[in-house]
């Protein structure tokens, strides 16, 4: 039984985090996602559209969850793998290399984005259309 995790944010779920999720699966058997908390995200400097709840429940309807556990600090993850024994850790790109040091722990796998989307980029759509 190979565990992969992964963390995020996940907020207005799109097809950049769906094909994150279906490829985080597709490296093992089970797959749990760190989902930032509302305070965590505030440390990231982010703030979500939608509460953690609402991201928790979206994302547990997803076929490629499996578990889903709050992300609540930068410093859970060694914890997270020991406690869940992940063989694999997985992130987007843009997090390439960041995340180095889990090396130790598990395998670390960095998968390209999905160019041209963003959680970030459909709020400026819809403010600035005004959502018409
Ligand atoms: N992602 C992607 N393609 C996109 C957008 C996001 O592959 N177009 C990936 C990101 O690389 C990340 C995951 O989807 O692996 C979740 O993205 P975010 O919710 O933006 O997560 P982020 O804010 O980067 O938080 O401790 C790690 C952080 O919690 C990651």
């Amino acid at each position: 039984m190979k565990i992969v995790i992964t963390y995020g944010t996940f907020d207005l779920l799109h097809v950049g985090h769906i094909r994150l999720l279906r490829r985080a699966k597709q490296s093992g058997d089970k797959l749990i996602v760190g989902l930032s908390t509302d305070d965590f995200n505030r440390l990231k400097h982010k703030s979500s559209f939608f509460s953690y709840e609402q991201r928790k429940e979206i994302l547990e309807a997803v076929e490629y969850v499996d578990k889903v556990i709050p992300e609540n600090n930068w410093e859970q993850k060694v914890d997270d793998i020991k406690k869940f024994n992940v063989d694999i850790f997985v992130m987007g790109d843009d997090w390439e290399g960041e995340f180095d040091f889990l090396k130790e722990f598990c395998q670390v796998v960095y998968l390209p984005r999905t160019e041209g989307v963003s959680s970030s980029q459909i709020k400026e759509t819809i403010y600035t259309d005004g959502g018409k």
